[in-house]
């Protein structure tokens, strides 16, 4: 029986791959299969082909490669870092084992249909590791290669991944007789991510959208943060544009694997000042969790995406006002109303 082919989007339930579906469905000429452990809101159901599974059950990873023929696989399926540091073994597990589980599925295929499977892989500036405010704001703008030390669980599982990435694009099976095929990898070091539709969980960059919405809400937001706290942030349709330009980009355009892309950087406090501009009866404290702060002093501010920029044409459309004012505000006032 002939494989169908498809693209297989994992995590297909979280933030990115809601954005991605809809965006894909629009552009893509092959079929989407969808998984994650949980539904999908039924207005996608009918831009995809959904299954409720695990990327740890192999059982069912075996199965998906005798019925499709994977061109691209966006694997989006991860715990974030918040959730990972409470549940380190279980983030590993599924960023990891689930990630490696994925690679040979990927490996295995791009032999047999002698041809690479393309494989997207959203990492994170949690990748990234400063060990001191004062070394943040010395090195504020971080170049893909420097401070990888990560301090969450999260962090290590991005990079670790990022690594056996390049291992199974580039030295896979290096002392067999003859060179396979190798899978086609690319990945993305995203910033905060602010969704107009979904509120992130687990995640440590999470106060930003939660803060915007609880404002829309009319629910007062007690800030797990300092005011002077800053990191990089990104409207999510310049995330799924990022993907989708990166995957669509030429392989000998690329000088790298793995890249920076960001947009805007802001403190909590410009956080704040936004959403009072769009919401002015909002109720926004700030009641630092110093554990949690201690995640974000460790990120960088801000990330140097001129790499992204020169090989692939990365330039975001919403910088920090225009997120706000076209995309962010409208759609949440709408969303809430
Ligand atoms: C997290 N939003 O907070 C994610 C992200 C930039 C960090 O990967 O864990």
């Amino acid at each position: 029986m002939m494989r169908k082919k498809a693209i297989l989007i994992t995590g297909a339930s979280g933030e990115i791959g809601q954005a991605l579906i809809n965006s894909l469905a629009q552009t893509s000429s092959l079929p989407l299969l969808t998984l994650d452990l949980h539904a999908i809101p039924p207005e996608l159901l009918r831009l995809c082909t959904h299954m409720s599974g695990d990327i740890l059950d192999h059982k069912l990873l075996a199965r998906l490669v005798t019925e499709y023929d994977f061109e691209m696989i966006f694997h989006l399926a991860a715990l974030l870092s918040t959730r990972s540091e409470f549940s380190p073994e279980l983030a590993h597990q599924v960023n990891v084992d689930g990630t490696l589980a994925l690679f040979q599925v990927a490996a295995e295929q791009s032999q047999r249909r002698g041809k690479p499977v393309s494989f997207i892989f959203p990492s994170s500036i949690a990748a990234y590791g400063l060990p001191t405010l004062a070394m943040k704001a010395r090195d504020r703008r971080v170049k893909e290669w420097q401070w990888n030390n990560p301090t969450t669980m999260y962090g290590c599982n991005k990079l670790y991944c990022e690594q056996l990435g390049i291992y199974y694009s580039k030295h896979y099976q290096q002392l067999s007789a003859s060179k396979p095929v190798m899978l086609d990898f690319r990945s993305l070091r995203f910033p905060g991510l602010i969704s107009a539709y979904t509120v992130p969980s687990g995640g440590t960059t999470d106060y930003g959208p939660e803060m915007l919405h609880a404002a829309a809400q009319g629910r007062p937001y007690a800030c797990f943060v300092r005011e002077d706290s800053e990191l990089p942030f990104m409207a999510m349709p310049d995330a799924v544009t990022a993907l989708l330009q990166l995957a669509a980009a030429p392989a000998e355009s690329l000088s790298r694997s793995v890249y920076n892309v960001t947009s805007f950087t802001l403190s909590a406090a410009d956080f704040r000042d936004q959403v009072m501009g769009a919401f002015p009866e909002a109720e926004v404290t700030f009641e630092p969790d110093w554990q949690r702060q201690g995640i974000v002093d460790s990120w960088p501010a801000e990330l140097d995406d001129t790499a992204a920029r020169q090989d692939w044409g990365w330039a975001p459309a919403y910088g920090l006002q225009r997120a706000f004012d076209e995309y962010l505000v409208p759609n949440i006032h709408e969303r809430y109303q």
